[in-house]
């Protein structure tokens, strides 16, 4: 049993306070899923930049339990390709998730396991609910942080190997300065993107 508590979400900046766990991906973390290699190369070999980082709060892990975090992801881009998280679908596959728009502007692709896909604008206020079956992955498309708070079953976790190995069968990429959605070139073959 855990007791009653709350954090607080700082609607001014986009950051939660009072977290618990705080976890920082780099360039580096996200090896082989930018489509454009060359493009990764150049903007590791200037610096392995932090493209989002990751505040929870702790519960425990078990059923019944529900786990939330606040994602920062910064703004930038890797050739066209903007700045994503890694994307996964849940452990337990028949896990749902909330995704609700704090700061920036943005958008979430999922992916069902056949390669269907659906893409959704997020900005301040916009709620996805993230079906369970579907892989996620959340992309900056602003000039700005890009904000949002996940809430999910706490004993959902994450299976990042299938998307390392397959990739989004989508690219969210900028084309006349606007966020479009491109076929993946490399969907299933082997990773990137
Ligand atoms: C989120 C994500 C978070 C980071 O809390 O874990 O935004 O994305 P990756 O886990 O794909 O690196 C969530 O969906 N939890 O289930
Ligand atoms: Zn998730």
């Amino acid at each position: 049993m855990i007791e009653p508590f709350a954090s607080l979400i700082n609607f001014e900046t986009g950051l939660l306070e009072r977290y618990d766990n705080k976890l920082e991906r780099k360039l580096t973390d996200l090896q082989g899923m930018f489509s454009d290699e060359s493009a990764y190369k150049e903007a590791l070999a200037k610096e392995n930049s932090v493209l989002y980082e990751v505040y929870e709060k702790e519960v425990p892990i078990e059923s019944g339990q529900l786990a939330h975090a606040v994602t920062i992801l910064h703004p930038g881009q890797i050739g066209d390709e903007y700045y994503m998280t890694k994307g996964h679908f849940h452990e337990i596959e028949d896990t749902a998730e909330l995704y609700l728009g704090i700061q920036g502007q943005g958008g979430i692709i999922m992916q069902d396991k056949s390669g269907k896909t659906s893409y959704i604008d997020m900005k301040p206020g916009t709620l996805v609910y993230v079906s369970p079956f579907w892989a996620h992955r959340t992309v900056n498309t602003g000039s700005d942080i890009f904000s949002f708070l996940a809430i999910y079953p706490a004993e959902a976790g994450h299976d990042y190997g299938t998307i390392i190995e397959k990739g989004f069968a989508k690219l969210v990429v900028e084309q006349d300065g606007k966020p479009t959605l491109i076929d993946n070139p490399n969907f299933g073959a082997g990773g990137r993107g």
